[in-house]
């Protein structure tokens, strides 16, 4: 498609305007039991810079009640933080020395999705994400095509190389797997849910690569019926076992959160059991407000907003 077809395609497109996609139904209810209401905001994040988050999140679901605008704006502040060297600004490249990020937001009343991955020089792509959800009938844009998009919307291409993370390419050694990718799951006072995930990925991975975090079902999933989920650590051993959506439909079931993530770790460990050092970790929420955390590895906390504290648990 040409620059001048695509855009007039993407100015020409609503919801409603690419119906043959389909209508985007209700889910159906499973579980009849109600969903507790009242209790938020309630928030949980992974990782330290998870409180900040937690903070911007919360006076945004204070002030406008809208989960996704929360869940959007409070992983923003990372992404905007060049001292989180896995998220946005800051993020550590690829192979090349090319910064490219992934990105989903997911609303729990609808199951509503927006993601883009391997964007470059966008430094919020969880913004672009949310675009996605809001004015296409899409879940995913990738590559160019995602950046194309993103400045169609207003954004300005930035270098997100900053020069720590340039020193530390020119040093690379083989692919890192560090960890600090920042993935939300929140509710309001009403009981609705959103759930966001933002990522540079893993360090020096192969130009391309893209992790769990802007895929639905593996970085996120996000359930008013039953809860949510975000991960963070070594994408591949989340993708293979389909991690947030395992941990919310173990919560569907019922299960309580710490032992949704429990029983996903360990899937993930049974699988591979020559890489124990692999590390992912998970944050949930179920739908009465109960939230969890946990990891393969012992190095994981997590910041939780409940009732006005906001705290960092290990
Ligand atoms: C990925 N899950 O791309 C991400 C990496 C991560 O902090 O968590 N980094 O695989």
């Amino acid at each position: 498609m040409t620059e001048f077809s695509r855009r007039d395609f993407l100015k020409g497109t609503t919801v409603a305007g690419l119906g043959f996609l389909g209508p985007r139904g209700k889910p159906s209810k499973q579980d009849s039991s109600p969903v507790k209401k009242g209790k938020g905001p309630i928030i949980i994040s992974t990782w330290n810079h998870g409180l900040a988050a937690n903070e911007e999140a919360a006076k945004v679901l204070k002030t406008t009640g809208n989960p996704i605008e929360a869940a959007k704006r409070g992983v923003m502040v990372s992404e905007a933080d060049p001292n989180v060297t896995s998220v946005g600004y800051g993020g550590w490249p690829n192979r090349d020395g090319i910064v490219q990020l992934d990105a989903a937001i997911m609303r729990g009343e609808d199951l509503e999705a927006g993601a883009v991955a391997g964007i470059e020089g966008i430094k919020h792509p969880v913004a672009v994400a949310s675009l996605v959800l809001s004015e296409t009938p899409h879940v995913l844009l990738v590559g160019q095509g995602a950046q194309d998009f993103a400045i169609e919307y207003g954004f300005k291409k930035e270098n997100l190389l900053t020069p720590q993370a340039k020193e530390a390419w020119k040093k690379q050694a083989p692919l890192r797997e560090d960890h600090d990718t920042i993935g939300m799951v929140l509710m309001g006072e009403d009981g609705k849910m959103a759930a966001s995930c933002t990522t540079s990925g893993l360090a020096w991975k192969i130009p391309g690569r893209v992790g769990d975090s802007p895929l639905i079902a593996h970085g996120l999933y996000c359930d008013d019926e039953a809860g949510g989920a975000a991960a963070t650590g070594v994408g591949e051993e989340v993708i293979k076992v389909a991690g947030s959506y395992q941990v919310v439909e173990f919560m569907r079931q019922g299960m309580d959160p710490n032992d949704a993530i429990k029983r996903v770790c360990q899937r993930i460990i049974r699988r591979d059991t020559s890489r124990p050092d692999r590390m992912v970790g998970f944050v949930a929420m179920r739908r009465d407000g109960k939230t969890g955390y946990g990891s393969t590895t012992g190095n994981f906390e997590a910041a939780v907003w409940k009732e006005g504290k906001n705290t960092l648990v290990k």
